[in-house]
């Protein structure tokens, strides 16, 4: 049943290139050979995702499938400063978690679950512009006559999925009655059975009442000890967790082992203030269930009386601390899923609760639009690693070290030879040898090779190089 409600797709992002840095030297009518000039490329366009109340599905991606930010332009001579490309964003309804999928399509690594209206992930950075040769000056090189590549970018496959967050989550001990409570509210068809944790996962169903609909999840049964992880319980609070109304309900049987119903309703208030504090205090309705089974009156009436209680506290406390005046903040129901009595009344005053909270939450002020997580892979990395391939052959792995790599104009010696110094300054000729790398093995980065050469370098003509990995 919840499939109904889930929406997934898979589609392809590919941030942009960065553009290429320019190798160029001024011309002045007087000076034979001007300095260097050549200037940056520009850094590649993002994707980023971004969850948008105003978006309500996914189906913006079922036909459309790849997606493309802008590259970066190339520098060029007098110090001109490629642009950067333009970043691509995709509007995702919000409630939607964002995965990176492997090459099998499947996920292998969550990314973000935006849940706020203005959450955002970038899920591909652009490439790095390359750096042009003014960069490159040093005492002793006064006219480099090479500059870095961009840095390009892979596309990837990621999944959105949009998960309907529900409005009201069915709370309450094992058979109480919940999931034969949301077939009568809604058209789900859980299982129900007389026999505890017969649900294992949530269920969903979409309520109607009029013209208003809303979303009520059936949790798993919860027991003493859930807050802590006893039966379903953790997993399962942090469903309610994300829901703005309780509907609390209470067997007014007491089940098979008699149990108390008003100690039913203490236990499950206590685990819910156990798991987080917030939910002690989160609006609800408390329903009593089962009122067809004869006998049931005492229990009833105990329950009404213990509820109106807590109802008359919290209401004080309320004004007191908030201000905010509500006549009854615990409204009592007594319903049968069996005979469906009661039951209408229950839906009409969820609906109104629903419409009030989801109202009052789009008056909250919203999280900072700059939230931004990156995406862990695309974090700029130093660390590398060295692996020994075969006798006399080693290989570097490391974002940072194969980024240099594809940044390197490989047919143009002073390139390569500076890629080489920057190679001993990040450290890796010291890990080599260290390794028990020796003169003249083959050291393999990405699909370049080269020899490794045991000397000590003399690094002090760098010290001027402006470096971006800081
Ligand atoms: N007489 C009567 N029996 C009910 C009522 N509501 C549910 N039941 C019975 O109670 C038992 C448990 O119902 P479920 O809906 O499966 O209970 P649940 O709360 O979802 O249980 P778990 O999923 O195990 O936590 C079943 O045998 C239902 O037929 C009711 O209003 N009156
Ligand atoms: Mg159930």
């Amino acid at each position: 049943m919840a499939a109904t409600f889930t929406d997934q797709v898979h589609i392809q992002v590919k941030a942009g290139n960065g553009g290429a840095g320019c190798t160029s030297f001024r011309r002045e009518a007087h000076v034979p050979m001007g300095g260097p000039d050549g200037g940056d490329g520009g850094n590649g366009g993002d994707i980023i995702v971004v969850a948008d109340s105003t978006v309500s599905t996914l189906i913006d991606y079922r036909y459309k499938h790849h997606f493309r930010a802008g590259n970066g332009v190339h520098g060029k001579g007098k110090r001109m400063h490629g642009a950067d490309g333009e970043s691509l964003v995709l509007k995702v309804p919000v409630g939607t978690v964002v995965r990176l999928l492997d090459e099998n399509m499947e996920p292998c690594e969550d990314i973000a679950d935006l849940t706020h209206n203005g959450e955002r992930v970038i899920v591909a950075k652009g490439g790095h512009g390359g750096r042009g040769n003014i960069h490159f000056v040093t005492p002793t090189r006064r006219a480099p006559s090479f500059s870095e590549l961009g840095e390009p970018s892979d596309p990837i496959w990621i999944e959105f999925e949009l998960k309907l967050l529900a409005d009201a989550a069915l709370v309450g001990m094992p058979s109480v009655g919940k999931s034969s409570l949301i077939a009568c509210m809604s058209a789900a068809r859980p299982k129900i059975a007389d026999y505890p944790f017969t649900t294992l996962m949530p269920n969903l169903g979409m309520v109607r009442s009029d013209d208003f609909s809303f979303v009520v999840a059936d949790v798993p049964g919860l027991i003493e000890g859930a807050a802590e992880g006893k039966g379903l319980g953790h997993e399962f609070l942090r469903h309610v967790e994300r829901t703005a109304l309780i509907l609390h309900v209470v067997d007014l049987t007491g089940g098979f082992e008699g149990r108390d119903p008003v100690h039913d309703y203490e236990v499950i208030n206590r685990e819910l203030e156990l798991y987080a504090k917030e939910l002690a205090d989160r609006p609800r309705i408390v329903v009593a269930n089962k009122i067809d089974v004869p006998g049931t009156e005492e229990a009833c009436k105990r329950l009404r009386a213990r509820v109106k209680a807590d109802s008359e506290e919290l209401s004080e406390k309320l004004l007191d601390e908030q201000g905010i005046d509500i006549e009854d903040p615990i409204p009592f129901f007594t319903v049968s899923a069996v005979t469906r009595q009661g039951l209408d009344s229950l839906i009409a005053a969820t609906a109104t609760r629903v419409y009030d909270l989801r109202a009052a939450a789009a008056e909250e002020p919203q999280p900072e639009y700059d939230q931004v997580w990156e995406h862990k892979r695309q974090l700029r990395d130093s660390r590398f690693e060295v692996i020994r391939e075969e006798k006399h052959a080693w290989r570097v792995v490391g974002r940072g070290v194969e980024r240099m790599v594809v940044q390197t104009e490989w047919n143009n010696d002073e390139a390569v030879s500076f890629f080489q110094r920057r190679l001993e300054r990040m450290g890796v000729d010291k890990a080599l040898k260290k390794a028990g790398a020796q003169q003249g093995d083959e050291v393999r980065i990405l699909e370049v090779a080269f020899d490794y050469e045991d000397e000590e370098w003399g690094d002090e003509e760098f010290d001027s190089i402006i470096d971006r990995e800081g």
